[in-house]
């Protein structure tokens, strides 16, 4: 397996703080937004991002790029703080968040900024659509992937498992998905609303590739990134375990992450915590 070397691993790890700053940055903002999910995630789109796609923020609609779709779209505040990090648009577009107009709307909106891919935010829609990117490029004589996160609560939505057959069925080994696996939907626990365990089997039933990673983790998401497709001719699942409002002590792995109105107090222990981490690494 591949592995970053320990000084790429440093830079992803500076740059997978500054994306949960910008994420603070943005509900500092507005006052207000989904935080759990948006952290749990960060660390993927950090590698995904700054070491895996094909992608060039000065062409956004290249074609011969990777495309990614952030299927629950409700985490989208990572995804702008990783576009802003990228350079697709200034960062002085994280302060609009929450104000009127704003192009940061609640869930992602490929008209209003580039590098956006797809709307997204009624959740169980993003598969099918990375599905359809996939078979698209593969039609088009394309090498480019597609990447999907959708999150665990997500897969309640029936869709999800009509895309899942669709994506086996056509073969579609240019198709990455992950799921990040932080064990929460909105209300609680994922097991105790609506539990689709054990998803491996699940997936490999209906004809993944799958595997199991540490999705906080920069080395593990890299190393098993750069092995899809997992076996030819089909899609790669990635279950990745993650937590919760990763990166906030006191906000880890509680219901209460999932849409925070934030005090002054909690904000300046939120940044505290990330200034602690930032300093940590060496
Ligand atoms: C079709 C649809 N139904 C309901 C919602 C409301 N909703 C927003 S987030 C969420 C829970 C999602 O849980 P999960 O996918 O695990 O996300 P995370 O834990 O990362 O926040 C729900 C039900 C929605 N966005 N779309
Ligand atoms: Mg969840």
């Amino acid at each position: 397996m591949q592995k970053l070397n320990s000084e790429e691993e440093l830079r992803l790890k500076r740059i997978a703080v500054k994306i949960r700053k910008n994420v603070l940055r943005m509900i500092k903002a507005g006052g207000a937004g989904h935080i759990g999910g948006a952290l749990s995630c960060t660390d993927i789109l950090t590698a995904l991002y700054f070491k895996i796609l094909r992608v060039d923020p000065q062409n956004p609609t290249w074609p011969e790029r990777d495309r990614f779709v952030l299927s629950a779209g409700h985490k989208c505040l990572a995804l702008y703080g990783t576009l802003a990090e990228k350079g697709f648009f200034d960062s002085a577009v994280l302060d609009t968040y929450g104000a009127l107009c704003t192009k940061l709307g609640g869930h992602p909106d490929m008209h209003k900024l580039p590098g956006i891919e797809s709307n997204t935010g009624a959740l169980g829609h993003g598969l099918s659509i990375s599905g359809g990117m996939a078979m698209g490029l593969k039609m088009d004589g394309l090498d480019s992937k597609v990447y999907v996160i959708l999150g665990d609560g997500e897969l309640a939505e029936g869709s999800n498992w009509e895309a899942a057959a669709a994506a086996s069925h056509h073969k579609l080994d240019n198709l990455v998905a992950f799921v990040d696996r932080n064990k929460f939907q909105h209300g609680g626990r994922t097991v105790d609303f609506m539990s689709y365990e054990p998803l491996d089997r699940r997936w490999e039933a209906f004809g993944w590739a799958v595997r199991v990673i540490d999705g906080n983790n920069l080395q593990q998401i890299y190393g098993n990134v750069t092995e899809t497709p997992f076996e030819k001719g089909k899609p790669s699942m990635i279950i990745a375990d993650t937590i919760k409002a990763k990166g906030l002590p006191f906000m880890e792995d509680k219901a209460s992450s999932h849409y925070w109105k934030v005090t002054d107090e909690e904000m300046q222990i939120a940044e505290q915590a990330l200034q602690a981490i930032e300093e940590g690494i060496n």
